[in-house]
């Protein structure tokens, strides 16, 4: 839709870890919405040009750049790279991010740290260094992919629950510094999808799923593609005066303490 407040046809999308999962789901809905897509990986090249081709056969322009997030001579190295071969950074989605689970008494600080680094530090190295051009430009989007552990905690999380609740306060100190040069930073929060990251605790049948069934007033885990409307809202003009917030796609499972099993 052509002069949509929505329309991000042919802005510049940066989106990490976005070989599989939720960012590889984000990709795809800004790429089909017109963004041209910046695919990031650092695990294997395979996974990266699998995902550019993907969406190559979609229909939409896919480049693939495999660097470490967490090392901040690569992410220069690759900002540049890509602003020179692709184009000015419009829109940069934080989304790389692991998750160990492991009882606070049983974790090793390394793990801990390796978590840190990689849920919230990484997504203030990539930004710091894209911000600066978007500032310079007095325009740009960041879009930080937080969690619902960004509000609650679980037996297990701490790690990622310590990182995703950093990720929400840096989200709204991002929006604090840069707002005013007309840079949007906001967050996005997902509930409980239907991913890889989950896909041990997403039994059918299992206690764990059943809580979350009936803890979710949508009565269902979230679809990747569940995020490509809130994605598409927070990298497009319609948010132009929306900074700081996290965006909760979740299902509902924030509004309320949920329900017994056995209550309709
Ligand atoms: C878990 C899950 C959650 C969700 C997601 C919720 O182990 O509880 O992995 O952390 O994946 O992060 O937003």
């Amino acid at each position: 839709m052509a002069n949509s407040i929505f329309d991000i046809q042919g802005k510049v999308a940066l989106i990490t870890g976005s070989t599989h999962g939720l960012g590889l789901a984000i990709a795809k809905g800004l790429g089909n919405h017109g963004a041209t897509i910046i695919i990031n990986g650092n695990s294997s090249q395979k996974k990266i040009d699998d995902a550019v081709t993907l969406l190559t056969k979609q229909g939409i322009k896919a480049v693939g750049y495999k660097f470490d997030v967490t090392n901040e001579k690569e992410v220069i190295d690759a900002i540049n790279s890509i602003e020179k071969e692709i184009g000015k950074i419009d829109i940069l989605v934080n989304n790389a991010g692991i998750i160990k689970r492991v009882p606070l008494l049983e974790m090793e600080v390394d793990d801990f740290k390796q978590v840190i680094d990689i849920d919230l530090v990484s997504p203030f190295i990539v930004s710091k260094h894209i911000a600066k051009g978007m500032v310079a430009r007095k325009q740009g989007k960041i879009i930080n992919i937080c969690s619902m552990m960004s509000e609650l905690g679980r037996n297990s999380v701490g790690a990622y629950a310590a990182a995703k609740g950093g990720l929400k306060m840096l989200t709204k100190n991002m929006a604090t510094e840069w707002g005013r040069h007309n840079v949007q930073v906001n967050g996005i929060g997902p509930g409980y999808f239907d991913t890889e990251q989950t896909a041990s605790i997403n039994v059918e049948g299992n206690a764990f799923n059943d809580f979350i069934i009936n803890r979710t007033p949508a009565a269902r885990w979230g679809k990747p593609e569940d995020l490509t409307g809130a994605a598409i809202f927070l990298s497009s003009q319609a948010s132009d005066f929306v900074n700081g917030h996290i965006l909760y796609v979740d299902g509902g499972i924030l509004a309320t303490i949920g329900k017994p099993s056995n209550e309709i």
